[in-house]
């Protein structure tokens, strides 16, 4: 009994023992378990700054294109504004080069590469001149490889491209445009580069009449060879009547309209013109604009350009400036005897040529 006694007691000694020693067991296992939750923490944060560093890394490939075109890549039109490859609105500033016959000297890879790099330019404008003296009409050759040229270097340079048949009666050689946009069209249309620009300015004709179905028989040939480049459409009176499209736009999903303004003569009446379209939803772009007046001389109305340029901004829209020449007029960017290769110091641009480089440079983006 005795023994027996004993053995109970040895007994529960053990028991208690083992049960101490497994608390201690439980112990150490919570602890272990705490550190492993500590030590997993730890991973999270690295894991949290490995992310950010990530998202740096991200953010830095963002601002790591080398050209606007590899940024932007394909544009397209979505309602009243114009959108690029990954659906942003986008604004693009640029020159227009001048008539073609007139200043060939600045059909260069030398000037469109000096307007990427060294004034910002996102896009450049080659305005073929066609009835005028010595246009495309008398020698298509020379007036088109004047384009070429420039299209090649916009394309190099890694910038848009407007292709511009400028004329003022285009409707009266409908088939020479044709033949003209649709080599264009084969050419280069794979191009995201390119936009097309099928009638500077007509003059006093109806929009629904006339300007209309010219625009859409040139879109259906240049849509047989580029389904998607943007095409902008001239309309009346100079290019100024973008409100006169509503109700009767182009049936194209791809489609602006153009709007020109000299800002010594035009302002408060034709911004209402703009407003009119893209309240109903009308992509507009400013493919020609002058800081001069509409002769393409005389002053320069510094306000009236600045408030030009606010309503620009505001609706995000896009321009190129009339004109890289250096003929003697106020609207001319450049001083007589500027180099047709670019390279210009700033004593070589005109009060105009500055303030649009100026622009340029505070807002255009930088690659
Ligand atoms: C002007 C040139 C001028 C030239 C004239 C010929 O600046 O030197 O003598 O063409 O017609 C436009 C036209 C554009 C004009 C410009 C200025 O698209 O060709 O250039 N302008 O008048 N529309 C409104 C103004």
């Amino acid at each position: 009994m005795k023994r027996t006694l004993l053995n109970t007691i040895l007994l529960c000694f053990i028991l208690c023992t083992s049960c101490s020693n497994n608390e201690d067991f439980f112990e150490n296992e919570i602890t272990a378990e705490t550190e492993e939750e500590e030590i997993s923490e730890d991973e999270d944060e690295v894991t949290e700054e490995e992310q950010n560093e990530e998202e740096e890394e991200d953010t830095e490939e963002t601002l790591d294109y080398t050209t606007v075109v590899e940024e932007y890549g394909q544009l397209s039109v979505s309602g009243s504004k114009i959108i690029d490859q990954d659906n942003n609105e986008i604004q693009l500033r640029g020159m227009s080069l001048f008539w073609s016959q007139w200043m060939g000297q600045f059909y260069t890879s030398g000037t469109v590469n000096w307007l990427q790099s060294d004034w910002n330019a996102t896009i450049v404008r080659a305005s073929m001149g066609v009835e005028d003296s010595d246009g495309y009409l008398s020698n298509p050759d020379t007036e088109k490889a004047k384009v070429f040229t420039v299209i090649d270097a916009a394309i190099e340079a890694g910038i848009y491209v407007i292709v511009d048949w400028h004329s003022h009666y285009a409707e009266q050689n409908l088939e020479e445009a044709k033949a003209f946009f649709a080599e264009v069209a084969q050419k280069y249309g794979d191009y995201p580069n390119i936009i097309y620009e099928t009638y500077n300015e007509p003059l006093d004709v109806s929009w629904v009449d006339v300007l209309k179905p010219y625009h859409e028989s040139v879109i259906a040939t240049i849509r047989q060879y580029d389904s998607n480049n943007i095409i902008v459409c001239g309309t009346r009176t100079w290019s100024q009547r973008v409100d006169e499209v509503v109700g009767n736009e182009i049936d194209d999903d791809n489609v602006a309209y153009t709007l020109h303004y000299y800002s010594s003569t035009h302002k408060e009446e034709l911004r209402n013109y703009a407003s009119t379209a893209i309240n109903n939803n009308i992509a507009i772009f400013v493919t020609e604009f002058g800081v001069t007046e509409a002769s393409g001389g005389g002053s320069i109305d510094v306000d009236s350009a600045n408030t030009w340029w606010s309503f620009l901004d505001e609706n995000k829209i896009s321009w190129c400036n009339w004109s890289i020449a250096d003929k003697d007029e106020s609207s001319a960017a450049l001083t007589p005897g500027a180099s047709g290769d670019g390279n210009w110091n700033e004593s070589e641009l005109t009060t105009s040529g500055s303030m649009v480089r100026t622009e340029m440079l505070a807002k255009n983006p930088t690659y």
